[in-house]
């Protein structure tokens, strides 16, 4: 780690808790000290975002990384997640949102639609992309304000071909899952959070082993790319009354892909 990348530089050597005196040249220790400090520091923001979070005051850092998930907590200001609500109004008077059943037939607790070229369908016939809403009608288009949040976040990345609209009344949830059915899996996902807090739960590239949680709260925005696309993820709960910003409560989760 040179001196630039260190997250205690800042620190005068006696506030330093993982002050070094000497600074020799590589080696096994050193190594072993850098890794201690990066997750000493990353397990010091996820501690101060965690506060955050229970004081409900914003916590204006840049990302947090939790498992190769980048966090970017309240990307959308409250005036801009006020006008994306306006755009998904519009969309869901075109495209309605639906309760998918699985393919066993068990409905799912999550409401959902889309925009963009396709749409992720559940039926009794299995799942799937598809270019239509359920009715028939063409899927609406993405709103200019997430294709920038996604070249702004994902600059290499192709252009996002789907925006799931996902709605979480207070009772939703949704199981562990990967996302699969995409032909490209080199393409990250990027997810908004808007609405009541959401919690949650990050897995392993596996079913089952330890899992990290946190809270979504609006405004937050993920980036699944890398190791973290084949990640097992869901959503354990919401914490009803936490936001203001639907008039009738629960959560919505907006999720870019690339589909073909
Ligand atoms: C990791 N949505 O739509 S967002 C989903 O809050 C989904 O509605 C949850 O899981 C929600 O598939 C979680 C975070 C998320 C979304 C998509 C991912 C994580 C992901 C795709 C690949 C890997
Ligand atoms: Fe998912």
């Amino acid at each position: 780690m040179s001196r630039d990348e260190d997250p205690f530089r800042h620190l005068a050597p006696h506030f330093n808790p993982l002050f070094f005196p000497f600074s020799g040249s590589g080696g096994y220790i050193r190594r072993q000290l850098d890794a201690c400090k990066r997750r000493i520091y990353r397990d010091f923001l996820k501690i101060r975002y965690v506060f955050a979070q229970w004081l409900h005051y914003p916590c204006h850092m840049t990302v947090l990384r939790v498992r190769d998930f980048e966090i970017h907590p309240g990307f959308f200001a409250p005036d801009a997640q006020r006008a994306l609500v306006e755009e998904l109004r519009d969309i869901l008077s075109v495209a309605p949102l639906v309760q998918p059943v699985t393919p066993r037939g068990t409905p799912m607790s999550v409401r959902m639609s889309a925009a963009g070229e396709y749409g992720w369908i559940s039926d009794r016939k299995g799942y799937r992309y598809e270019p239509q809403h359920p009715s028939g009608v063409p899927w609406p288009p993405i709103p200019a304000r997430l294709i920038d949040m996604w070249q702004t976040l994902v600059p290499d990345a192709r252009l996002p071909q789907c925006c799931l609209i996902n709605w979480y009344d207070v009772t939703a949830k949704m199981g562990m899952h990967q996302d699969r059915d995409e032909a490209d899996l080199t393409q990250p996902v990027v997810s908004v959070s808007l609405g009541d807090d959401g919690l949650f739960r990050m897995g392993n590239s596996t079913r089952g082993g330890k899992t990290e949680s946190v809270w979504l709260r609006s405004g937050d925005v993920v980036v699944m790319g890398g190791d973290a696309r084949l990640t097992y993820h869901g959503i354990d709960r919401i914490r009803p009354n936490s936001s203001a910003l639907l008039p009738k409560g629960g959560r919505i989760n907006l999720t870019l892909r690339v589909v073909t």
